[in-house]
């Protein structure tokens, strides 16, 4: 089954809505517990607010090992493993719903088309009024979401976290738009001031000088993985939230999946050592959604190519729950 949104059907095909493909559709054995995947439900022309996810089977940008497409497959595939109970809150949200836009598969020419599109998509579904988790996907993709979140929310300001071994600051050299380059694309763009710009998970040995003083030059605030060791995660979360709401209005969080140490992440486009921990990345996404007004976030650079025993896209279905059950939880307690 195939579904279109607004009027960009003669270029975008909507599909794979998680329940299609679920091969397990019915409902579990246990009626005593609910499952992650019993709270989602197609698009079938809702309007928010609400919960929407999405996915983005596009790594036509990848600067690493190629097959981040398979991505958003597999994070779903791996929704199966996840109950609707955040046991530390003791906070049931099984009767939430969550609502599947499925995976866009973009038919372009090229990378700037393919970014135009995936804006116009996040357009309409922020627009509808709907927090979006995106599944990527290489991490080219965080700067057309973030236009699109832009220009959805205008005249709103973003405050915009990087959860990343890289900085992904990369200059567009000979109009070759990367993986490397979206943060730099958002920056130069004013799509996010860089006093409202942190990124955290940043790794020695793997970045550039030149990428580093260019963060610095836009006041943009860098984590690094030693930078959390010595301050603490409870430190660098406090500063981060302080950071990306000053001035603004929303937050967006982007989660590559190589912040990750490469124990945990087998499966990314360019593996790293010595990264943060996945506890580390429930917590940061659950302060954010807590006490920020978070209004998206993609998971990126899931490589199913080279993952094993799906490690790596277990843990970012943990990310995509985590999101879920922190910005049901705010909704009911913060009135
Ligand atoms: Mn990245």
């Amino acid at each position: 089954m195939e579904r279109k949104i607004d009027h960009l059907e003669d270029k975008i095909t909507i599909s794979e809505c998680l329940r299609e493909w679920e091969p397990h559709q019915k409902k579990g054995f246990d009626p005593n517990e609910t499952r992650m995947l019993d709270i989602f439900e197609c698009w079938t022309g809702e309007k928010g607010p609400g919960i929407g996810l999405v996915g983005i089977p596009f790594d036509s940008a990848v600067l690493g090992r190629k097959g981040a497409k398979g991505g958003p497959k597999k994070i779903r595939d791996s929704i199966r493993y996840f109950k609707a109970y955040d046991w530390s809150k003791d906070f049931w949200f099984g009767d939430e719903k969550v609502i599947d836009f499925g995976d866009i598969i973009l038919e372009a020419d090229s990378v700037v088309e393919a970014h135009d599109l995936i804006s116009e998509v996040i357009n309409k579904i922020a627009s509808r009024g709907f927090k979006t988790i995106i599944l990527g996907g290489d991490h080219s993709i965080s700067y057309p979401i973030i236009k699109g979140l832009k220009e959805a929310n205008n005249p709103k300001k973003i405050g915009l976290i990087n959860i990343d071994a890289h900085l992904d600051v990369r200059e567009v050299i000979k109009g070759r738009i990367t993986s490397g380059t979206p943060f730099r694309r958002i920056l130069d763009n004013s799509l996010v001031s860089g006093e409202n710009f942190v990124e955290i998970g940043i790794r020695n040995f793997t970045n550039a000088r030149t990428y580093r003083r260019y963060v610095e030059d836009k006041n943009g605030l860098i984590f690094t993985i030693e930078d959390i060791r010595e301050k603490g995660l409870a430190s660098v979360i406090e500063k981060t939230i302080q950071r990306i709401t000053k001035g603004t209005d929303l937050t967006y969080i982007s989660v590559d999946m190589d912040s990750l140490d490469q124990i945990y992440a087998p499966g990314v486009s360019a593996p790293t050592p010595d990264g943060l921990t996945p506890n580390q990345i429930m917590k940061i996404i659950q302060s954010i959604a807590e006490k920020t007004n978070l209004i998206g976030m993609d998971i990126v650079e899931l490589n199913p190519l080279y993952d094993t025993a799906d490690t790596t896209a277990i843990n970012a279905a943990n990310f995509l729950v985590q999101f879920i059950s922190s910005t049901f939880w705010k909704e009911k307690n913060q009135k």
